[in-house]
């Protein structure tokens, strides 16, 4: 257990204690994605807890994305958890995903959830290796071998997005399920989701996550709704009943969107991968530079004036327009012009969203707090999330919006400083909510620090 320090924690002692944190979490060959309310290993948090570890270990980062991809599925899909052989209590758990038994193209050596998370694995490739620049010669020898045995797996990875989740080639990676985007409950997902009506008879699960946060001392109000949470289960039961097949999913699911932000993520991971390919003389480059044109393509498509960018309901055709963080997708997908750029870089840091006078650290909140629909302590309809702002703040970096991305790193550390790395902050009393300890919040303070 970690407790709070009387004082805010200088640099050195917040990367110290980051460090001990994900120490902690460690289970030898993956990192839990919180040591009571999330004892498995999470997709994209595997990623950041991997750009964090990079700063530590460059072998121990490689092991974490080695343990998560050697869980991939047949279709080349990153499975959202793969589940530790500990009986948590976790639910939805392997027994009712039930994944094996329904489907062939899971793997059958370890338990997974049939969903995937945003694509952020290639992003942590490229840091991997960027950190080891500074390694011995040995260490950065090992580093290359391990990439270049990962990399089919890689390849394998974003074909799966680029083929079976654009079919129709619109440059949007289509979810079955608001856990792939990564923002649960966000108000994004609030219009699709009226459209989830659980089939008469559906009895839903215990949930096991309030028990956790109980146990914690928080609350209920900071997470899903119980209304929100059935629909969650209801569409895992869809998936199961097609089978996981994508075709099928395609057809029957009840929730189909084109997530902008997980689409300008994979634009950035292809970009990222193609200068590993690049410079280690692997395959694929071409092949990533044409997804990341296609996807970036799509982002754009659905910007407004702007430069805001929304959803798409891939069963009508809707575009979803909500205030909340997705929108500075193209922050991370660059491909904006200077103006536009510029414009969404003001309105970042305007009174909507990081600089409200409300705000103890000018940090981006994960929806508006102008919105009717922002709740400053329920997970992702409000308060501040480390990891988003750590993309933020990269895609800040990438876009040459130098002076934007140092302040919100400067807010970020100072957030961090609290020592207890919580999974999410409410963003006027800068309360730690949800899990302490939570790794990717510690991999990011490591990483800001580094
Ligand atoms: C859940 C682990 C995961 C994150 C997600 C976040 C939350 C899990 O925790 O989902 O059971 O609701 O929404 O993005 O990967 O940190």
């Amino acid at each position: 257990p970690i407790s709070a320090p009387a004082a805010k924690l200088t640099r050195s002692q917040t990367a110290a204690r980051a460090a001990y944190v994900l120490a902690g979490n460690d289970r030898g060959r993956l990192t839990v994605a919180a040591p009571h309310l999330y004892p498995h290993m999470w997709s994209w948090d595997a990623a950041f807890i991997a750009m964090g570890l990079a700063r530590v270990s460059t072998r121990r980062a490689l092991t974490e994305l080695e343990t998560l991809l050697s869980a991939q599925w047949r279709t080349g899909m990153v499975p959202h958890i793969v589940f530790t052989d500990d009986e948590t209590g976790y639910e939805p758990g392997p027994r009712r995903w039930a994944c094996r038994e329904v489907c062939p193209d899971a793997p059958g050596h370890v338990a997974t959830s049939g969903l995937i998370q945003p694509p952020v694995h290639g992003v942590a490739v490229r840091r991997i290796l960027d950190a080891a620049r500074i390694a011995a010669a040995g260490e950065r020898q090992e580093v290359v071998e391990r990439i270049r045995a990962m990399w089919p797996a890689l390849l394998a990875w974003h074909r799966y997005l680029a083929t079976r989740r654009d079919p129709e080639e619109r440059g949007l990676v289509t979810i079955y399920h608001g856990w792939e985007s990564g923002l649960d409950n966000s108000p994004r997902w609030d219009a699709p989701y009226a459209a989830v009506i659980p089939a008469p008879g559906f009895v839903p699960f215990r949930r096991a996550d309030l028990h956790a946060l109980s146990a914690l001392g928080g609350a209920a109000a900071q997470r899903p709704s119980d209304a929100d949470y059935t629909k969650y289960q209801w569409l895992v039961e869809e998936l199961r009943r097609a089978r996981y097949d994508d075709e099928r999913a395609h057809r029957t699911l009840s929730f189909r969107m084109g997530d902008v932000l997980t689409s300008a993520l994979f634009v950035a991971a292809n970009e990222e991968l193609a200068t590993v390919a690049d410079e280690l003389g692997l395959p694929g480059a071409d092949e990533l530079i044409g997804y990341a044109d296609r996807f970036r393509r799509g982002v754009l498509g659905t910007c407004d004036e702007s430069g805001f960018a929304a959803d798409v309901d891939l069963r009508d055709g809707t575009v979803v327009r909500t205030p909340t963080i997705a929108g500075f997708a193209p922050l991370v997908s660059g491909g904006l012009d200077a103006a536009r750029r510029r414009a969404l870089v003001e309105r970042l840091m305007s009174a909507d969203w990081c600089g409200h006078p409300g705000f103890v650290h000018a940090l981006p909140p994960s929806t508006s707090p102008a919105s009717p629909d922002f709740d400053p302590v329920r997970y992702w309809r409000g308060p501040q999330w480390p990891p988003m702002t750590w993309l933020l703040i990269w895609g800040l970096e990438r876009s040459g919006e130098q002076e934007a991305a140092h302040m919100l790193r400067e807010a970020a550390i100072d957030q961090l400083a609290d020592g207890l790395f919580a999974e999410y902050y409410h963003p006027f009393t800068g309360e730690p909510l949800g899990a302490r300890a939570q790794s990717w919040t510690a991999a990011v303070a490591l990483d800001l620090l580094a």
